[in-house]
C-alpha cells in the first residue's frame, strides 16, 4: 500500500512544512530546543558535549530537509544514478563540514557565542567517523563530497562497522591498539528499520527445471539481516544532499529467535544474534594487505548483496525493461573488495529474474566500472575456491561459468597460445585453487582505471598486461585522484581560505579550483606574502600546541616543520626518513658549538598507524620513538632537531597537521605508491614536498613546476634491475647509511636488537625497498631543502606558485572525469 497522503489532506502538510533555520536566531532556537527536549537537559547542565550534541542535531535537521528534497526530486525525474561501492568511507568529523557546506557556520558561531560557547570547542567535541584505513577510504569520502557538490545523483554504499579503525596509543615507544567504539552517540545517521534485506550464506544448489529451462535454486544455509543506516552528504553551496547508506547486520527475525527462546534455549538464541552482528562489527585494519579471512569475505558478500538488492529494487520501481538497466545504473567498484557484486547481479538476473545468460552478462558488464588502487602483490585479493564454495555455492558456479566463457573467447583470439589461458584465468590453478578477484573485476566491468598516470601505465604493462592484449587499450583508463578543497583548505585552513578568497574574487575557487591560478599575480606582492607567512606561522603555533599537549615536547614554531603522516608501511619508507633523521643528528653532533649555531632548526614529525599484525611497521614506529627520546633530550641539540610521533593520526588531526607543514615527505619506492593524496593536501595548504618520482608526485611536478618540488631517488623503470642486482650481484650499502647503522648498533637509541630487523632488511634481505640506493640522494636533497628555506622570500614564492597551480587536484575534476568517461551520468539540478 502506498503510504502517501491523499491530495485533500496535503494542504495541511504544506501549511505545516518544516522550515530550516537560516540565521543565528533560528539556530539558537533549534539548539536550545534540542538541549531541552531531545537531550532532556537545561541551562544548568549543558556542558560542551551536550552543546555539541544539540548543535549537531540542529544541523542534522537542516540536512535532512534538503536530503528529502533531493531524494524526492531524484525519484520523480529518475535520472541515471551512480552507486559507489566502498568497504571504507573515512569521513572524519561531520559538523564543521555540514556548517560550511550549507553556509551556516557564521550563524552557528554567533548563536553558540550568545549561548556561552566557543564554536571551536564545540566542533572539537566530535568523534571522527573512522570507517577506513587510509587513502582509499578518504578518497571515497572526498568523492562523496564532490558528487553532492556537483549535483550528481549518487549513492555511497558501505558497512556500518561498530568498531572503526582502532585507536593508536604509544606506550613506551610501542604501538598499542585500543578499540574505537564510535557509535555511542552518532547524530549523523538515520536508522531505517523499514529498509531490511535478508542475506543468505552457506547452503547448497539444487538443479531443477522450470518449463523447458534448467534452473538453479540456492537453498538452505543461514540468513542474516541487513538494516540500512543513512548518512546525509551535503554538497557545498547547493541544496543537493546525497545519501551514504551503511548496512548493519543482525540475526534474521529480530532481536533473537523466539522459537529457541520459548524452547528454553536462550543462550543459543543470543549466540546466533551475536554471530550475525559480528559481520558488521569491525573494520579490517589492513592497508595495502589482504589476509583472506572468512569473516572478511562474509562482510563483502553481506554488503554487496544488500546494496544490489536495494539498487535493483529501486530500478524495478520504474517498471523499465531490463535492457535499460545500464542506462539507469552505474556501479563503481572501489578496489576489488566489492567484486562479488558482479557475480551477484548476474545471479539475480538469471536465477531470479529469469534472463538468459548472455543478455544478463551484457547488462552486468555495461553496469560496472572497476578502480584499481595498487600493484603490490600482497594487496591483490584472492579467495580460495573452497571457501567460496562453502560460503556461496551458487556464486562459485557462476564464477566458473564466467571464466569458462571468458577463456573460450581468449582461446579463439589466441588459438596457439596455451600459456595465456593459464595466465589470465580467473581461477588460479594453485594449491589450493584461488579466485583472482582483480581478474574477475576486469572481466565483469566495461572500464578499469588506475588512480594516477604512472600507476595506470604500470597496471597496463605489468599485472594486467594480458588483458590489454585481449580487450584492447580502450578498456583501461586513468583518473588521477583528487581531494576536496572544501575540507582540505576551507575547513582545515580557514585563514588561508579567506586570504585566497580576497585575491581570487571570492569563494568561487572552492567550486572551481582552477581559479586558484589568479594567485600567481600576487606571488611577488610583499603585503600578500607577509600575510601568507603569518598564516603559516599561526598554523604551526596551533600544531606546536597540539604537540605540547599530547607529547609534552616543546617545539619551536620557527623551525622548519618536516612532516610524514600516513599509514606505516615499508614501501612508504618511514624507515628511510628516520634513518635520515639519525644522519642529521649525527652530523649535528659532529659540529662545533659555533658551527651548530649556523644550522637551521628542524622538527621531524611522524604519524600513522601500523596494521596490528605488521611487525616490521611496528618496529619502525618503535625506532622513531626511540630516536625522539634521545634527540629531544639532548642538551647539545636543543631546538636544532626535535623528533615527534603524533599518536593516533586520523582525519581531524590531518586537518591540523597539513596546514602547518613546511615540507612533507612522499618518499615511497618508485612504482609502489599508486597515487597518494596527502601530497595534494600538503601542497594545497602552502607546503612544499620532498618526494620520489612516484604516484601523483609526478603530476604534481608537472603542474607546479620542477623548481617547486624536491624530487630524489631512482626511477620506477630502474627498480627491477636494482632489485635483481641486490640479489645476484654485490650489494654495497651507502656509507652514510652504514654510519647510521653503527650508531644504532652502538646502542645510541636503546638496545640495538630491537632494530636489527630494520637494518637486516637493507643489508641482508635484498633491500627490496631500495633504502640504501636512495639514501645519498635523499640526504643531499634534504640539504637543498635547508638551503632553500633560508631564503624565505624564494621559499614563499615557491609555496604560493604551487598553490596557484593546484587546480587540477580537486576531486571535482576527478568526479567529472568519472562521470563523463566511465559512468555517463549528468548533474541533476533541483527545482523548487
Ligand atoms: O595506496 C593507495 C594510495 O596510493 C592511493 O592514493 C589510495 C587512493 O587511490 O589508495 C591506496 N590504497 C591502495 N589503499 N589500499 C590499497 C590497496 O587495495
Amino acid at each position: 500500500v502506498e503510504a502517501s497522503i491523499p491530495e485533500p489532506q496535503r494542504e495541511a502538510w504544506r501549511r505545516n512544512k518544516t522550515q530550516g533555520f537560516t540565521d543565528a536566531e533560528g539556530f539558537e532556537k533549534e539548539m536550545v530546543r534540542h538541549v531541552e527536549t531531545t537531550l532532556a537537559r537545561s541551562v544548568y547542565n549543558c556542558d560542551e558535549n551536550a552543546a555539541y550534541s544539540a548543535t549537531s542535531l540542529a544541523f542534522r535537521d537542516r540536512l535532512i530537509l534538503e536530503w528529502n528534497k533531493t531524494q524526492q526530486s531524484q525519484t520523480l525525474k529518475d535520472p541515471k544514478r551512480v552507486y559507489y561501492l566502498s568497504l571504507e568511507f573515512l569521513m572524519g568529523r561531520a559538523l564543521d563540514n555540514a556548517m560550511l557546506n550549507i553556509g551556516q557556520k557564521d550563524s552557528a558561531k554567533t548563536g553558540l557565542s550568545d549561548l556561552g560557547f566557543r564554536i571551536e570547542d564545540i566542533i572539537g567535541q566530535e568523534h571522527d567517523a573512522a570507517l577506513g584505513n587510509g587513502g582509499l577510504g578518504r578518497l571515497a569520502a572526498c568523492f562523496l563530497d564532490s558528487l553532492a557538490s556537483l549535483n550528481y545523483p549518487a549513492w555511497g554504499y558501505g558497512l556500518r562497522y561498530r568498531y572503526g579503525i582502532f585507536k593508536q596509543e604509544i606506550i613506551d615507544g610501542y604501538q598499542v591498539e585500543v578499540p574505537d567504539y564510535w557509535l555511542d552517540f552518532n547524530p549523523w545517521e538515520f536508522p531505517r528499520h523499514d529498509v531490511v534485506v535478508d542475506i543468505q550464506f552457506y547452503g547448497h544448489v539444487r538443479k531443477d527445471t522450470a518449463g523447458d529451462k534448467a534452473v538453479s535454486i540456492w537453498e538452505g544455509g543461514e540468513i542474516v539481516q541487513a538494516t540500512a543506516y543513512d548518512v546525509p552528504i551535503p554538497g557545498y553551496d547547493t541544496p543537493t544532499t546525497n545519501n551514504l547508506r551503511l548496512w548493519s547486520s543482525k540475526a534474521s527475525g529480530g532481536e533473537f529467535d523466539f522459537q529457541k527462546f520459548n524452547n528454553g534455549d536462550y543462550e543459543s538464541s543470543v549466540a546466533d544474534q551475536q554471530r550475525a552482528e559480528t559481520i558488521s562489527a569491525v573494520l579490517y585494519p589492513n592497508d595495502n594487505l589482504e589476509r583472506g579471512k572468512e569473516l572478511r569475505l562474509k562482510q563483502q558478500y553481506f554488503w554487496v548483496a544488500a546494496s544490489l538488492y536495494d539498487i535493483v529494487r529501486r530500478f524495478k520501481k520504474s517498471k523499465r525493461d531490463w535492457k535499460e538497466f545500464p542506462q539507469q545504473v552505474a556501479i563503481q567498484l572501489n578496489d576489488t573488495h566489492p567484486t562479488l557484486a558482479i557475480v551477484e547481479l548476474q545471479r539475480i538476473l538469471i536465477d531470479i529474474e529469469g534472463l538468459s545468460w548472455d543478455f544478463a552478462w551484457d547488462i552486468v558488464t555495461s553496469t560496472f566500472g572497476y578502480t584499481n588502487h595498487t600493484v603490490l602483490p600482497e594487496a591483490l585479493e584472492k579467495w580460495s575456491v573452497g571457501l567460496i564454495q562453502h560460503l556461496l555455492p551458487r556464486h562459485l558456479q557462476i564464477i566458473y561459468d564466467i571464466n569458462l566463457f571468458f577463456l573460450q573467447t581468449v582461446e579463439k583470439q589466441f588459438p596457439n597460445d596455451r600459456d595465456i589461458l593459464r595466465r589470465v584465468s580467473i581461477i588460479e590453478e594453485s594449491q589450493p585453487k584461488m579466485v583472482r578477484m582483480a581478474f574477475l573485476a576486469i572481466v565483469g566491468s566495461h572500464k578499469v582505471n588506475g588512480v594516477a598516470e604512472l600507476h595506470s601505465d604500470l597496471i597496463k604493462t605489468t599485472i594486467f598486461r594480458d588483458f590489454v592484449e585481449i580487450y584492447g587499450p580502450d578498456k583501461f583508463t586513468n583518473v588521477t585522484n583528487g581531494i576536496t578543497p572544501r575540507r582540505w583548505l576551507h575547513q582545515a585552513n580557514p585563514r588561508l581560505s579567506e586570504l585566497i578568497a580576497s585575491k581570487c574574487g571570492g569563494k568561487n575557487y572552492l567550486k572551481d579550483l582552477n581559479e586558484l591560478s589568479k594567485l600567481e599575480e600576487f606571488v611577488n606582492d610583499k603585503e600578500f606574502r607577509k600575510e601568507w607567512a603569518e598564516i603559516k606561522y599561526a598554523n604551526k603555533v596551533r600544531l606546536a600546541k597540539h604537540i605540547k599537549n599530547t607529547t609534552g615536547v616543546t617545539v619551536n614554531p620557527s623551525s622548519l616543520f618536516d612532516v610524514q603522516v600516513k599509514r606505516i608501511h615499508e614501501y612508504k619508507r618511514q624507515q628511510l626518513n628516520i634513518f635520515g633523521v639519525i644522519h642529521r643528528y649525527l652530523s649535528l653532533k659532529a659540529l662545533s658549538p659555533a658551527e651548530r649555531k649556523q644550522q637551521l632548526p628542524r622538527v621531524s614529525i611522524f604519524g600513522g598507524k601500523a596494521a596490528p599484525g605488521y611487525w616490521m611497521a611496528k618496529q619502525i614506529i618503535h625506532l622513531i620513538n626511540a630516536v625522539g627520546k634521545v634527540v629531544n633530550n639532548d642538551p647539545e641539540i636543543g631546538d636544532l632537531l626535535k623528533v615527534i610521533f603524533i599518536e593516533d593520526y586520523n582525519v581531524s588531526k590531518a586537518e591540523i597537521i597539513c596546514p602547518a607543514s613546511d615540507i612533507s615527505e612522499h618518499i615511497s619506492t618508485a612504482g609502489t605508491e599508486a597515487s597518494g593524496t596527502s601530497n595534494m593536501k600538503f601542497v594545497l595548504n602552502g607546503g612544499l614536498i620532498i618526494g620520489t618520482c612516484d604516484g601523483a608526485n609526478i603530476e604534481i611536478t608537472r603542474e607546479i613546476g620542477e623548481n617547486n618540488i624536491f624530487l630524489f631517488g631512482n626511477l620506477a623503470e630502474d627498480v627491477e634491475d636494482l632489485r635483481h642486482a641486490h640479489t645476484y650481484g654485490s650489494h654495497t650499502i651507502d656509507s652514510n647509511l652504514e654510519k647510521v647503522f653503527s650508531a644504532i648498533e652502538k646502542g645510541t637509541f636503546g638496545p640495538s636488537e630491537d632494530f636489527n630487523a630494520l637494518m637486516a632488511a637493507v643489508r641482508h634481505h635484498g633491500d627490496f625497498y631500495l633504502v640504501s640506493d636512495d639514501f645519498n640522494s635523499y640526504i643531499e636533497t634534504h640539504k637543498l631543502v635547508d638551503e632553500s628555506y633560508r631564503n624565505q622570500d624564494e621559499w614563499l614564492a615557491k609555496c604560493i606558485t604551487s598553490v596557484a597551480r593546484m587546480g587540477f587536484f580537486s576531486s571535482d575534476r576527478c568526479i567529472n572525469e568519472y562521470a563523463d568517461e566511465i559512468w555517463n551520468i549528468e548533474p541533476l539540478v533541483e527545482q523548487e
